[in-house]
C-alpha cells in the first residue's frame, strides 16, 4: 500500500535534506519508515513509562506510581522516587552491558591478531607499549606481539575480576577525581561484576533507597567508561590505528549507482575492517565486475560507520535515523548487521528491494534477513561470503534513486593524540595551548555533542547547539551519529570556522583544523574522557575534571548507551545536558540528579527541551567554570601576539595531513 506523503504533512518532522529526497521519490511510496509510524501512533508524552514510576519488577504489580498520593505507591510499598531510581539505574546497566560487550569482542580480536591469526596487524606500537604500562606489563627488549598478547590477556581477565581491585584505566583519571571516587567507595571493579550488582540491587526487595541506587549506576557506568569503551577504542586503535585527520565525505549521495553497494551497520570494527579489507581482493574485484559493477562502494551506517570513517576516511551514509532512508534509495545490495541500533524494520523496508539484510553475529538475529556468522578466527572468509552474496544481488537491482547532491565533505580524525598534536607541533604535542587559548578567552571552553538521533525532536537540534556554540567561541567535540548529523549539516569541516566567533576561529585558521572535531564513535567518548585528563594535568584549568569550562550534551539520546554515558560524564565531574530523562515523576529523585549530585560528584544532569535553551545551559555552564577560575574577564582580549603564534606551532599542520605517526 503506498504511503501517503504531502511533503511534511504526510509524515513526522523530516527536516534533512536527503532524507526527504528520497522519501518522496515514487519507489519510496510503498516503504513504511518511522517517520510514518511515529506520525500514525504519536510519540508517547507524559505516561507513566516516561516519567520512569512504573514498574514491573515482580509479578505483584505492575505498579504505577503517583509521587505524593498514599494509595498509589507500589503493593510492596516501593515509592516513586525508589522506582524511577530502579528503572533509570537498570538503563545504565543495560547501556554499559552494551559497551562492555562489544568491548570483550574487541579484546578476542585483538588477542587473535596479536596470535598471528587473521588479516589484522598491531599497527600502533607506541600506544600498544603505553597502554602495557597502565596495566603493569614490561615492554623492554619484547616482540610487540608478545606484549600484544599479554595485554590483551589482561585486559580480558578484566572483565570478569572478582576481587576488588579497581579496573586498570581508572590510574589514568586526575587525581584528585580518583580521590573523589574512593571516598564514594564507587571504583568500578570488574565491570561484568558492576552489572550484575545493578541489576540484583534493584531487583525487588533490595536496594530501595535512590542515593545507594545511583551510586552503583555511577560505578557501573564508570566501569563502562573508563574500563570497557576505554579499553575498546585504545585497542582498537592499536589494532587498526590510531585515527589522523582525513577527508571523507558523509549522506546518502555517497552510494554509487554503477558499483555494488553495501553497506556496514552496528557497532563492532572487526567486522568492518574485515570487509574494508575482502573488498581489495582481487578475487572479489573480478566476481563485482563480471556481475557488471565497476567496484565495491563500502558505505558506513550508525556507529560502525564511524570507526572506519575515522580509520580509513570510508563514507558514511547513514546514521541511526536514516538507515531506512539508505535501504528505500533500492540502491544497496546488502546492508550487513552486527549489534546495537539496528532496527527491526529494516528487514521489513528491505523487503520492498533486491537488498539483503545480512546478520553476522549469533548474538543477533532477525527475522527476514539471512544469517551469515562473521568467525573471529577466520573473518576474512566471513567477510568474502558476505560480499559474494552482495554481489550477487547487483543484477538484480531495480529502479534505485541516489540524491547525488547529498554529499558533504568532512574533515573527521580526531583522536585525542590527533588534537594534542595539531595543537602543539610534532615536537612539542601537548595541550598546552588548547589550555592557554582557553585561558586567555579566544576559545570559551569545549562543548562535547555525542549520542544518538532520533524522531522525537528535529533532527537539526545537533546543527543548531553546534552553530550556537561555536559562534560562541565554544570547541565543539563530537562522537556518534551526532557527529554524523554534524557532517550532514557541514560543519565538521574547515570551512565551518566561517561559523565561528573571532577566537575560535582565529585558533582553527592557525591550526587547520574544523570548529567541531569528529572524535568516533561512541565508545569512543572515551577519548574525551583522556582529554578532559589532559587539560587537567596540562594546568592552569583547575585541578580535576570537574574544574574545567567544558559540558556535554546527547540531545537526541535514544539508546541505553547514551544514558550510560552520560552517568559516567557526570561521575566523572563533567556536566551535561540531556532533552528528557525518564524520572520526572519522582520529585526527590529528579532533584536529585538535576541539582543534589553537584555535592558528591561537582556535576550533576541537566534537562532542556529546546535545542537554543541547550545551548545556552551549556555555554551558561562553561562561563560559571571560568568564573570559579577567575579567568572569566580575559575573553576581551583578542589579539594574538607573536609569542603566542609561536607558541601555537611554528609548523601549523592543514587538515589532511598524515598526522602523529608519519
Ligand atoms: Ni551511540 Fe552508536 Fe547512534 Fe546512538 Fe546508536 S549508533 S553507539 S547509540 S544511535 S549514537
Ligand atoms: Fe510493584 Fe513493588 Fe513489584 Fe515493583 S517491585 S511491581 S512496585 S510490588
Amino acid at each position: 500500500m503506498a504511503i501517503k506523503r504531502n511533503g511534511c504533512e504526510g509524515c513526522a518532522d523530516i527536516t534533512c535534506g536527503s532524507t526527504k529526497e528520497v522519501l518522496f521519490q515514487d519507489i519510496a511510496k510503498g516503504v513504511n519508515t518511522a517517520y510514518d509510524r511515529v506520525k500514525a501512533r504519536g510519540v508517547s508524552a507524559g505516561l507513566f513509562g516516561s516519567t520512569g514510576t512504573c514498574c514491573r519488577h515482580c509479578n505483584m504489580g505492575p505498579c504505577q506510581i503517583i509521587d505524593g498520593v498514599d494509595d498509589m505507591i507500589g503493593v510492596c510499598g516501593a515509592t516513586a522516587d525508589t522506582v524511577a531510581a530502579r528503572n533509570f539505574a537498570r538503563i545504565i546497566a543495560a547501556g554499559s552491558a552494551a559497551h562492555t560487550d562489544h568491548a570483550r569482542e574487541m579484546v578476542k580480536g585483538f588477542i587473535e591478531t596479536a596470535k598471528g591469526n587473521g588479516p589484522h596487524e598491531i599497527k600502533d606500537v607506541d600506544k600498544l607499549k603505553s597502554l602495557a604500562g597502565v596495566f603493569g606489563i614490561e615492554t623492554e627488549d619484547r616482540e610487540v606481539n608478545d606484549i600484544a598478547l599479554e595485554l590483551g590477556e589482561a585486559a580480558l581477565a578484566e572483565f570478569g575480576r572478582q576481587d576488588d581491585t579497581p579496573v586498570s584505566m581508572l590510574k589514568r583519571a586526575p587525581k584528585k577525581r580518583q580521590a573523589v571516587w574512593k571516598k564514594l567507595g564507587i571504583e568500578p571493579r570488574g565491570v561484568d561484576r558492576e552489572v550484575v550488582e545493578m541489576m540484583h540491587r534493584t531487583h525487588m526487595g533490595v536496594d530501595q533507597e535512590y542515593k545507594n541506587i545511583m551510586l552503583q549506576a555511577s560505578r557501573c557506568a564508570l566501569g563502562d567508561g573508563w574500563g570497557s569503551s576505554m579499553l575498546s577504542t585504545e585497542l582498537t586503535d592499536i589494532m587498526f590505528g590510531t585515527p589522523v585527520p582525513r577527508r571523507a565525505i558523509v549522506d546518502l549521495g555517497v552510494l554509487k549507482a554503477d558499483q555494488v553497494n553495501v553497506t556496514v551497520h552496528g557497532h563492532e570494527p572487526l567486522l568492518a575492517e574485515s570487509l574494508c579489507i575482502a573488498a581489495q581482493d582481487e578475487d572479489i574485484l573480478v566476481l563485482a565486475k563480471k556481475a557488471g559493477a565497476k567496484g565495491i562502494n563500502l558505505a558506513g551506517v550508525c556507529c560502525t560507520g564511524n570507526e572506519i570513517l575515522m580509520r580509513r576516511g570510508i563514507p558514511v551514509a547513514a546514521g541511526f535515523i536514516q538507515q531506512e532512508m539508505a535501504l528505500a534509495t533500492g540502491a544497496i545490495e546488502a546492508m550487513v548487521v552486527d549489534v546495537q541500533c539496528i532496527m527491526q524494520s529494516v528487514a521489513q523496508v528491505a523487503g520492498n528491494f533486491h537488498t539483503d539484510i545480512i546478520t553476522t553475529n549469533y548474538r543477533a538475529k532477525m527475522e527476514g534477513a539471512i544469517h551469515i556468522q562473521f568467525e573471529e578466527d577466520s573473518p576474512l572468509e566471513s567477510a568474502k561470503a558476505i560480499l559474494k552474496k552482495a554481489i550477487g544481488n547487483y543484477k538484480k537491482r531495480g529502479k534505485f534513486f541516489i540524491p547525488e547532491k547529498s554529499k558533504l565533505d568532512v574533515v573527521v580524525g580526531f583522536s585525542h593524540e590527533t588534537i594534542n598534536y595539531m595543537l602543539g607541533g610534532r615536537f612539542r604535542s601537548s595541550y598546552r595551548p588548547l589550555n592557554d587559548n582557553i585561558i586567555n578567552g579566544r576559545i570559551r571552553g569545549v562543548g562535547a555533542i555525542v549520542g544518538c538521533d532520533n524522531f522525537k525532536l528535529t533532527d537539526e537540534a545537533h546543527e543548531i547547539i553546534a552553530r550556537e556554540l561555536i559562534r560562541n567561541d565554544v570547541l565543539v567535540l563530537a562522537t556518534g551519529c551526532a557527529a554524523t548529523a554534524l557532517g550532514r549539516a557541514g560543519l565538521v569541516n574547515p570551512e565551518a570556522i566561517k561559523h565561528a566567533g573571532p577566537g575560535l576561529a582565529e585558533v582553527c585558521e592557525t591550526v587547520g583544523m574544523p570548529p567541531v572535531l569528529h572524535m568516533g564513535s561512541c565508545v569512543d567518548n572515551s577519548r574525551i574522557l583522556i582529554a578532559a585528563t589532559e587539560m587537567v594535568k596540562e594546568g592552569g584549568l583547575g585541578d580535576d575534571i570537574s574544574d574545567l569550562p567544558a559540558v556535554g550534551t546527547a540531545p537526541l539520546w535514544m539508546s541505553e548507551k547514551a544514558v550510560a554515558i552520560g552517568q559516567y560524564f557526570v561521575a566523572s565531574g563533567a556536566q551535561v545536558v540531556f532533552q528528557s530523562l525518564p524520572v520526572t515523576g519522582a520529585k526527590k529523585f529528579n532533584k536529585y540528579l538535576l541539582e543534589d549530585m553537584m555535592g558528591e560528584y561537582g556535576a550533576h544532569w541537566n534537562v532542556a527541551e529546546d535545542p537554543y535553551e541547550i545551548a545556552k545551559m551549556m555555554i551558561a555552564a562553561i562561563d560559571a567554570k571560568r568564573e570559579a577560575l577567575g579567568i572569566n574577564k580575559q575573553r576581551e582580549r583578542v589579539l594574538f601576539d607573536m609569542e603566542m603564534r609561536r607558541d601555537m606551532g611554528s609548523n601549523p599542520v592543514g587538515a589532511g595531513c598524515a598526522g602523529p605517526g608519519a
